[in-house]
């Protein structure tokens, strides 16, 4: 029985030193499982330091892989950013344009005009051209002639009639059978106030060399006695197109009854003294349609 016991004893020995010897050695590797296990910031430091090396490359797998999707997303990026380079590029440099008119809609906004719509007064021209043409893409007829800048060849200049009246020919009769009328009627009464003293007859010449006709042309033609106005006759032609040249005779007439009293004693006088009265007459105020 002893013996048996000795061989029991050994035993446990045996199995004790087997315990202890890898204790010392296994004992941080125990303890490293411990921590493994154990909840807080150690142990998750624990673990970290531990699994760092495989977690850690696993993340920089992970990064990796997504380094190389964004790589590939890079290379994507910039096939499409290469491919269309030309063709958006410009786009992206150049200012959003609503209507398409190309001026932008910064631009629309700083110079007034509507940046939906691509002519802004409605008259034709869209608003680039209006710019390019230097007209107000706001006004449909920029230089306020008759012509809407869709038709106007001069569109920042008024086109306007420009017209001319020339005498051709001036016939001043003189009515001395009247003069004497107006002589006698001092003398003998008062004259005939229908008597004719004079007559013009004026052949006078219309030219309209501008650039756009005129609904009218007026003017004046006016007696002098002695450089003293007698009569003013307003008269009208009417209508005068581009380049149109017309003839036309006018007579006035100058009665004793147009004659201020005044003139009439002039005229007295000029017979009695044995000179003339002068008579002239003129056209003035020539009025005309003009922009
Ligand atoms: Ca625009
Ligand atoms: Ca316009
Ligand atoms: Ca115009
Ligand atoms: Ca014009």
């Amino acid at each position: 029985m002893a013996a048996g016991k000795a061989i029991l004893v050994i035993g446990i020995a045996v199995a004790v030193i087997l315990f202890l010897g890898p204790l010392g050695t296994l004992g941080p590797s125990l303890t490293n499982f411990l921590n493994t296990f154990t909840p807080g910031d150690d142990g998750e430091t624990g673990a970290g330091a531990e699994t760092s090396d495989g977690s850690s490359s696993s993340r920089e797998n992970s990064l990796e892989e997504s380094d190389a999707r964004s790589s590939e997303r890079e290379t994507l990026d910039e096939g499409r950013a290469g491919q269309p380079l030309t063709g958006e590029s410009p786009e992206a440099e150049t200012e959003p344009d609503t209507d398409g008119d190309g001026i932008s809609d910064e631009e629309e906004d700083s110079i007034g005009t509507d940046k939906e719509n691509p002519d802004t007064d409605g008259d034709g021209v869209n608003d680039r051209d209006e710019n390019d043409r230097g007209t107000d893409p706001r006004d449909r007829n920029s230089d306020d002639d008759r012509q809407n800048d869709n038709v106007d060849k001069t569109p920042t200049e008024k086109n306007s009639a420009f017209v001319r009246v020339m005498a051709s020919k001036f016939t001043m009769e003189e009515d001395y059978t009247a003069m004497a009328a107006v002589i006698l009627g001092p003398i003998s009464g008062s004259p005939n106030p229908n008597t004719t003293v004079a007559r013009i007859t004026a052949d006078l010449v219309f030219e309209n060399s501008g650039d756009d006709f005129t609904s009218f042309v007026k003017f004046d033609g006016v007696f002098h006695v002695d450089g003293l106005e007698v009569k003013r006759v307003n008269s009208n032609i009417g209508r005068l197109d581009i380049g149109q040249k017309i003839n036309k005779q006018f007579t006035y007439t100058l009665k004793v009854s147009d004659i201020p009293s005044e003139v009439i004693n002039r005229i007295v006088r000029h017979v009695v003294e044995g000179s003339h009265p002068v008579f002239a007459f003129e056209i003035k105020n020539i009025d005309y349609e003009k922009f």
